[in-house]
């Protein structure tokens, strides 16, 4: 009977299911409850919760099912459509069995909703790049679509309030922004999605529709009290997660790596091609905008994690990766020293300033950025592991230090794993010889890295504006997905800073967030065994 359940089904089933509740019919209730399907009982709940007190009975008949669902569902998908939720709220108005009393609603209408999503609509288009996605897909290929989004954590909007003295209140709620921002993502129909400012209290219930749609997930809390972190989800049937590491940038007590932002690096391979990789890293870097210095240092310690799980081999043209992408809140702007690192795969920051312009600032960084004892060299590899492995003798450790810490990766273990090759206590220039002609350089006042990433997003538009992802004092953009050794297909278009003044200030009804969601279709080509 819900096949496909679309508004025509579910208005007036929300609506029977409510004054059930109101009437205190619970048995009736729970039969609309049972008859339909778990993304639709989802919405359903959400939208009862508007309107009525849902009862016990309704949230337990619903977790039970999801439980049941996931322990024997892997490799079963279960559809990836969702209800337009909010558009169920609108219907339920006019039909109005139930009272929807609730301000998010109420506000909503007074905010001509229906118009501003059809604009928002309009501005976030899949646009094609190339020759776009063709209609049949070789089996030699493999098509993979990620988005990234900073959902805007509730506890750091409340933190920093006074950066929504021009929103409508209702709409800050996370009660409302999280449909909104959980209908975006799964409208988009991605096989990975990476969430930055996901809040650990929110997040068993945020994982709910997308468990239910086939998702696994891996969760990293940043290292301080802020109680939010990142979550990179991935379709189970789809990928097998081979390897994965939490990366912490608190590293040591200098002023460079002492801050608690994190990332996640994922290695998967494909389950209907297991011979082919891809790396997928998400991270959200330091806010400070004068502090670019330390975003360069956090780029380079999680490009070395990248490095470490993405390697393959090397040959007699260098060292040979599997397929990278990287992306996520980086707090910087486009064509600013840690986007030029990325994009360009070096940059110097001797003698810049820590906004690393060229003569700015008055303390001119040194030679040194990040201390030699972590062994990780300007070129973004672990010493240890590119010294073993050039000497084909076997894995290396890293010198990262994890608060989530096994053995391996607690500061006292570490010790042990000192090379006397590197003198960690110096702050000079080092070049260390590894094997005839391959050398590892420390302090040398200049970073390099060996991927050629490449930005999904021009951040200029053919007429010379600019594209933004997010509203600071201006309408900016510092969110990425850069990705190497892949195909773009397409991607989710960003609005230009023109149209973005347009949309009344973010969060409101229609977008969840203070920041806007990026996307992007790949082509991944398989590996031959
Ligand atoms: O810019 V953001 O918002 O990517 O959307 O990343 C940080 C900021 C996030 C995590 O640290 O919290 C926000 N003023 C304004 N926003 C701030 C500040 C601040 N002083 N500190 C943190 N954030």
């Amino acid at each position: 009977m819900i096949a496909g359940y679309k508004l025509v089904t579910t208005v007036p089933l929300a609506n029977v299911a409510c004054r059930f509740l109101h009437i205190g019919a619970l048995d009736q209730a729970l039969k609309i409850f049972h008859m339909s399907e778990i993304p639709f009982k989802h919405l359903l709940l959400g939208n009862l919760r508007k309107c009525a007190p849902v009862p016990e009975a309704l949230y337990s008949t619903y977790i039970n099912l999801l439980k049941s669902k996931l322990s024997c569902s892997d490799g079963e998908e279960l559809g990836n459509t969702m209800e337009p939720l909010i558009d169920v709220c609108f219907a339920q108005n006019e039909s109005s069995n139930c009272q929807m009393t609730n301000n998010f609603v109420q506000s909503m209408t007074n905010f001509q909703y229906g118009t501003s999503r059809k604009n928002y609509r309009e501005l976030r288009q899949w646009k094609s790049v190339g020759n776009g996605i063709s209609s049949t897909i070789p089996e030699s290929d493999f098509i993979l679509r990620l988005l990234t989004y900073n959902i805007l954590a509730q506890n750091l909007l409340e933190t920093h309030s006074y950066l929504y003295n021009y929103h409508n209140k209702n709409a800050l709620s996370w009660e409302g922004r999280k449909p909104l921002i959980q209908q975006e993502i799964i409208e988009a129909g991605a096989n990975v999605i990476c969430i930055q400012e996901m809040q650990l209290d929110h997040l068993e219930e945020f994982l709910l529709p997308f468990k239910a749609n086939g998702f696994d997930y891996l969760y990293k809390k940043r290292t301080n009290e802020m109680g939010d972190g990142l979550l990179l989800l991935f379709r189970r049937n789809q990928f097998k997660l081979v390897d994965y590491v939490y990366v912490e940038y608190n590293q040591t007590s200098s002023d460079i790596l002492n801050r608690d932002n994190v990332g996640i690096v994922a290695k998967f391979s494909l389950k209907e091609s297991p011979e082919t990789h891809i790396v997928i890293s998400t991270t959200h870097l330091l806010y400070n905008p004068k502090r670019s210095d330390v975003r360069l240092a956090q780029t380079q310690v999680l490009f070395a994690e990248v490095e470490r799980l993405s390697f393959i081999e090397n040959t007699r043209d260098g060292p040979k990766y599997h397929p990278i992408i990287v992306c996520g809140d980086f707090n910087l702007q486009p064509f600013t020293g840690v986007y030029k690192f990325i994009t360009d795969g070096s940059f110097q920051y001797l003698g810049k300033g820590r906004e690393l312009q060229e003569n700015s600032g008055f303390r001119r960084l040194n030679n040194t950025l990040i201390p030699s004892c972590l062994l990780i060299t300007d070129n973004c590899q672990h010493f240890n592991v590119l010294a073993r492995r050039l000497r084909g003798s076997g894995d290396g450790h890293t010198m990262l230090y994890s608060r989530e810490s096994n053995c391996n990766q607690n500061r006292k273990c570490l010790e042990h794993m000192l090379t006397n090759e590197v003198d960690i206590n110096s702050s000079d220039y080092q070049k260390i010889a590894i094997i005839d002609g391959e050398y590892a350089t420390f302090s040398s006042g200049a970073l390099s890295h060996p991927f050629k990433l490449k930005s999904v997003y021009s951040h200029v538009k053919n007429n010379g504006e600019l594209e933004a992802s997010t509203h600071q004092d201006e309408w900016i953009t510092v969110d990425y997905i850069f990705y190497t050794d892949i195909e773009l297909l397409d991607r989710y278009r960003l609005p230009t800073v023109a149209e973005c003044r347009q949309l009344p200030h973010i969060p409101n009804f229609v977008v969840g967030s203070d920041h806007l969601c990026l996307g992007a279709t790949f082509k991944l080509k398989k590996r031959a065994l």
